[in-house]
């Protein structure tokens, strides 16, 4: 008798606890009439990365309708996908990610997919066999960004009168795996074949962060004591890569010629100052963007499936008129 009356006490608390999970999830999904926008970012990991956080929450505020959910990966996937679980939960109205690398998403999506929440990829894309699974990209065209920047050398050592001139050449990677990396590494190093007076000596990641930048540059010194050329795959690392080679008492911009990508307000600052020689741009204020797909959706819109962003190439000569125009 007694188990009887556990029994049936133990199914109005089970009873109970759905009502109330299901009453919670509904009053999620309806909010206060705010649109709820999950955002799983990369990380911290470069100043390009803060601007992009900033954008996102600059934008996605209450006085512009929208409730953000923010979670900061910190680099690593297993991270973004519990989060995208954890919008789904909460019954989001659109998830954003930022995806740290290219693969291993289409499960998660999936899941999204089934529970009927958008998708909107911003900055970096995925590599998947369904592209119903994601609603829209916007981002930088990174394999263009490789390909103007081995423009831009070309250009330079005609002008310096340097084309006969055999280069060693370091790569600085970003995360391997990231189609920031992708394509910026296609672009630069098919880019360097081309031309048989160019020596891709190494290729490394320094998974876009100054310090790991700075010591892989350190590695590449002691390796190779005539290096002509660094060309890292972000700012952050270009940054540690400048001090890795005053520590071993070269001008940076001088005696070893410093092509970077992004082009944040500090790398603006280092090409006036002549340590960086030229920097391909990655814009990343996306939160606007973003915004105005997720609009369109609302007011029931179709938007195209990649986007990309205005990006230019600046270098020593332009850098000192352009830089009090910089946004980020
Ligand atoms: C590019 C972005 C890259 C930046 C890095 O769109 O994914 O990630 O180039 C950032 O600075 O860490």
């Amino acid at each position: 008798m007694k188990r009887k009356i556990i029994l049936s006490m133990g199914l109005m608390v089970l009873l109970c606890t759905m009502v109330f999970a299901n009453g919670q999830k509904e009053a999620a999904s309806q909010g206060d009439g705010l649109i709820t926008v999950g955002y799983a970012q990369v990380g911290a990991e470069s100043d390009w990365r803060t601007a992009n956080t900033e954008s996102f929450k600059s934008t996605f505020v209450e006085a512009n309708g929208y409730k953000l959910i923010f979670d900061d990966a910190q680099q690593k996937q297993e991270n973004q996908i519990k989060a995208i679980r954890n919008f789904i939960q909460q019954d989001v109205d659109y998830i954003v990610v930022a995806p740290v690398v290219e693969t291993g998403w289409e499960t998660v999506l999936k899941e999204a997919k089934e529970a009927g929440i958008p998708v909107i990829l911003s900055d970096r894309q995925m590599d998947l066999s369904d592209d119903s699974l994601y609603t829209a990209w916007v981002g930088g065209n990174f394999l263009k960004e490789g390909q103007d920047a081995i423009k831009w050398l070309n250009d330079y050592v005609k002008k310096e009168g340097r084309a006969n001139e055999e280069l060693n050449i370091v790569l600085l990677q970003g995360t391997i795996g990231s189609s920031a990396q992708v394509g910026r590494t296609k672009g630069v190093t098919e880019g360097l074949a081309k031309n048989p007076k160019y020596k891709l000596l190494a290729k490394q990641t320094g998974e876009f962060t100054q310090s790991k930048g700075q010591e892989v540059m350190e590695s590449f010194l002691k390796a190779y004591p005539d290096i002509d050329v660094v060309i890292a795959e972000n700012d952050n690392m270009a940054f540690g890569a400048i001090d890795a080679i005053k520590a071993v008492g070269k001008v940076p911009g001088e005696d070893i010629i410093i092509i970077s990508f992004d082009a944040v307000k500090e790398a603006f600052n280092r090409m006036v100052a002549g340590e960086i020689n030229c920097d391909v741009e990655c814009n990343p204020l996306h939160g606007p963007r973003v915004a105005e797909i997720i609009q369109t959706l609302e007011n029931g819109g179709t938007v195209d499936k990649i986007m990309y962003v205005k990006e230019d190439v600046f270098d020593t000569s332009n850098a000192a008129a352009m830089l009090p125009t910089r946004k980020y």
